[in-house]
């Protein structure tokens, strides 16, 4: 247990220090030499100063036993804590993020969803390759408020290890209940551990809240763009502040969890390794200056601490234009997400073993490509929305949960091109299976890359593979910008 210093106290206040203590769940026992102290958000109390930088707080870890891992999601909404400001959201069990599920390949995952939200929700487990069927990862499920219903998931015993999350997917309703505060992290460990000094889970989320602490509805315009938050949030903080050691070896699984919002993440003054993106690890990790999450994607990094202050921030990205008449530049702004103390003692990394190799990821670019099609993402004016919203589509129909749109057979390697002929970018998602990115390659170097959110930048095209391999079913692939799948631009697919 971290000791809680008086300024702790002090911005616990309103909580109650019991809690801070009681909550205490030891992340990864064994490796790190201090636990995270709760999955309580802080908060300024009744005497306690709302501008005080807060100490990062990470969400509480359930973590699997035996091969299982039986969580209880409540899903509801009311009185939280955002960014040290009391405001009405939406959580999982309370907590802006929800608990963080530990995996290991192999288990089973079982959940038990409670709807006490006043609309219909359902959950997905994004990134993780197991069954869209049944009670399995299965997006056509609704929810209705106040039921309950159990999941269930099997994780194949060579499951990726990565980090991965959770959040409803329930058609129409996605980018309001994820902007609201409904996401949490899922890692699935590494068959060989990475020894580090200490791992921390990093959940980057926007909202916006009015002078009451309400979430306000987006405007049609937000909803074309996609809906961008005035805050952006780590573990529904609002910049806290992190310390470390120098020569500390620090592993962080970073979620980007906004409904809209694109990251480009630096922290300057650090040496950071990416392990991986999404789901798998490079062969070799990669030294990087910045790190692109566009929504739904995440990274995993490993950090050898400098002393010295640093910040975390996310730099501007432009995401194109919507193209309408008004003007419709679209661009995720900028923010600090974090503060970085480095000071003290160094750490003896001389006691941590190296960083195992691991083995290259699968290259698809020399296996047989039984199948190729395209698929085409667009946005234009009107058709069938009414009330002058643009459009969304794929291959130019808007989503339509009685179609099948793409049928492919089970155990196929396909290449699809990824085509967007509208204005801005699209961060395109398909569920349960991940994709390798063909071309353009992403790195300067010829290692495979998977990712399971693949942006397509505006007017152009990005081709994959896809290995339709180890399940079967009906799922969905979409533009990860959530408004624009609530708006229509996703297609189902039928592996058989
Ligand atoms: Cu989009």
């Amino acid at each position: 247990m971290q000791p809680i210093s008086r300024r702790d106290v002090l911005i616990l206040g309103g909580v109650g220090v019991a809690g801070v203590l009681v909550g205490g769940t030891g992340l990864i026992a064994g490796w790190t030499s201090a636990a995270g102290p709760s999955s309580l958000p802080n908060r300024a109390g009744p005497t306690g100063p709302a501008f005080v930088e807060a100490n990062l707080v990470e969400p509480k870890i359930l973590r699997s036993s035996g091969g299982t891992l039986h969580v209880r999601l409540t899903a509801a909404g009311g009185p939280t804590s955002i960014a040290g400001r009391d405001a009405t959201a939406l959580s999982y069990n309370g907590g802006i993020p929800g608990p963080t599920l530990l995996l290991r390949p192999g288990d089973l995952l079982h959940v038990t969803l409670q709807n006490q939200l006043k609309s219909v929700t359902n959950l997905h487990v994004h990134g993780l390759h197991v069954s869209p069927e049944g009670n399995n990862d299965n997006v056509f499920l609704a929810i209705e408020a106040g039921s309950s219903f159990d999941y269930e998931y099997r994780l194949p015993e060579d499951h990726p290890p990565g980090v991965y999350w959770y959040h409803p997917h329930h058609h129409g309703m996605v980018a309001e209940q994820v902007f609201g505060g409904l996401y949490g992290a899922i890692i699935v460990e590494d068959p060989t551990p990475i020894p580090v000094t200490r791992e921390r889970v990093l959940v980057i989320s926007d909202t916006t809240l009015d002078a009451a602490g309400r979430i306000p509805p987006p405007a049609p315009t937000d909803r074309m763009m996609g809906r961008e938050g005035t805050i952006v949030l780590v573990n529904g903080q609002s910049t806290p502040h992190l310390t470390s050691a120098p020569s500390a070896r620090e592993r962080w699984r970073i979620v980007n969890a906004c409904a809209s919002r694109y990251l480009d993440l630096r922290l300057d003054g650090q040496s950071m390794k990416l392990l991986g993106i999404d789901s798998g690890r490079f062969g070799t990790p990669r030294d990087v200056e910045e790190v692109l999450l566009r929504p739904g994607n995440r990274a995993d990094l490993l950090i050898t601490m400098a002393a010295g202050q640093s910040v975390l921030r996310t730099l501007p990205v432009d995401r194109g234009n919507t193209g309408m008449m008004m003007g419709g530049a679209t661009a995720s702004t900028g923010a600090d997400l974090l503060t970085l103390g480095v000071a003290g003692d160094h750490t003896d990394t001389a006691l941590l073993p190296p960083v195992p190799k691991q083995a290259a990821p699968r290259d698809l670019r020399t296996e047989h490509v039984t199948g190729r099609r395209e698929l085409t993402f667009a946005m234009g004016m009107g058709m069938g929305m009414g009330s002058g919203m643009m459009s969304f589509t794929v291959d130019g129909k808007p989503f339509d949960p009685t179609r099948v749109d793409t049928l492919v057979e089970a155990g196929a390697i396909e290449e699809w091109t990824l085509t967007n002929t509208s204005l801005m970018d699209h961060p395109i998602h398909l569920h349960v299976w991940p994709m390798q990115i063909v071309d353009p390659s992403l790195n300067g170097d010829d290692s495979p890359e998977w990712q399971d959110v693949v942006n397509v930048p505006a007017n152009s095209s990005v081709r994959v593979r896809i290995p339709f391999e180890d399940f079967t079913g009906r799922t969905v692939y979409h533009c990860h910008i959530l408004d624009h799948e609530d708006l229509g631009m996703m297609g189902i697919i039928d592996v058989r």
